[in-house]
């Protein structure tokens, strides 16, 4: 049988103090499954600054994939929230799981101010809802870890891989997390595995994005 090429999906451990992220279960869930001829390569990093840019380049030399998303936390966040913009921002609110808690530097030196994911995101969120799972488009992956991957990825594809296609999402916690997050909304680990599945499915066959409104106003 003749590869397709593999797609990877990344997620995070666990930080800021939770037990769990459901970034690493969606991943281990998905990792080694095939969807429409494709193996899924599934990798769980840390949330660490300093190691994530090689740890990148290993998976995107070694795997060679034809797509590319990236899955971390975000608490606060209803629905499976698909990132618009990568920025060539850290500034840590938090420390990472090494203890770096950087302050306003570049994701990358001499590199562009952000980059678009270059997913279908509005075609995602429309196939979503017709599933019935939350979803919707989110203007800023924040200035942590997740956007660090997010734009890193946009960057190296952008110049070494131009044809393979990245994106962000940020899930919500998962609904035994609320224990410790009271009142913060939540989603079962089973939705966002088939949430994460035809978003993956959408992004292989979609080439050019829904034209219908979005956005935001503030
Ligand atoms: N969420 C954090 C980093 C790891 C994760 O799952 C973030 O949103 O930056």
């Amino acid at each position: 049988m003749t590869s397709h090429g593999s797609i990877l999906v990344t997620g995070f451990a666990p930080f800021a103090g939770d037990a769990v992220n459901p970034s690493q279960q969606v991943v281990q869930a998905l990792d080694g499954q095939t969807i429409d001829g494709h193996t899924v390569v599934g990798a769980v990093l840390p949330v660490a600054f300093a190691q994530t840019p090689a740890l990148l380049d290993t998976l995107l030399v070694r795997h060679r994939p034809r797509l590319v998303l990236a899955l971390g936390l975000a608490c606060g966040r209803a629905e499976l929230s698909f990132e618009r913009v990568a920025i060539n921002l850290i500034d840590a609110r938090i420390a990472d799981n090494d203890g770096d808690q950087p302050i306003d530097q570049a994701v990358t030196d001499d590199a562009p101010a952000a980059y678009f994911a270059t997913l279908p995101l509005k075609a995602i969120v429309a196939q979503l809802h017709e599933a019935g799972i939350p979803a919707a488009l989110s203007l800023s992956a924040g200035s942590f870890v997740c956007n660090q991957v997010f734009y890193l990825l946009a960057h190296r594809l952008a110049s070494r891989s131009p044809l393979t296609r990245s994106g962000f999402v940020h899930l919500p916690l998962l609904p035994e997390q609320v224990a410790a997050h009271p009142g913060q909304p939540s989603m079962t680990l089973a939705m966002m595995i088939e949430g994460i599945r035809i978003a993956i499915e959408c992004a292989l066959v979609v080439r050019s994005d829904l034209r219908v409104h979005g956005g935001s106003i503030a």
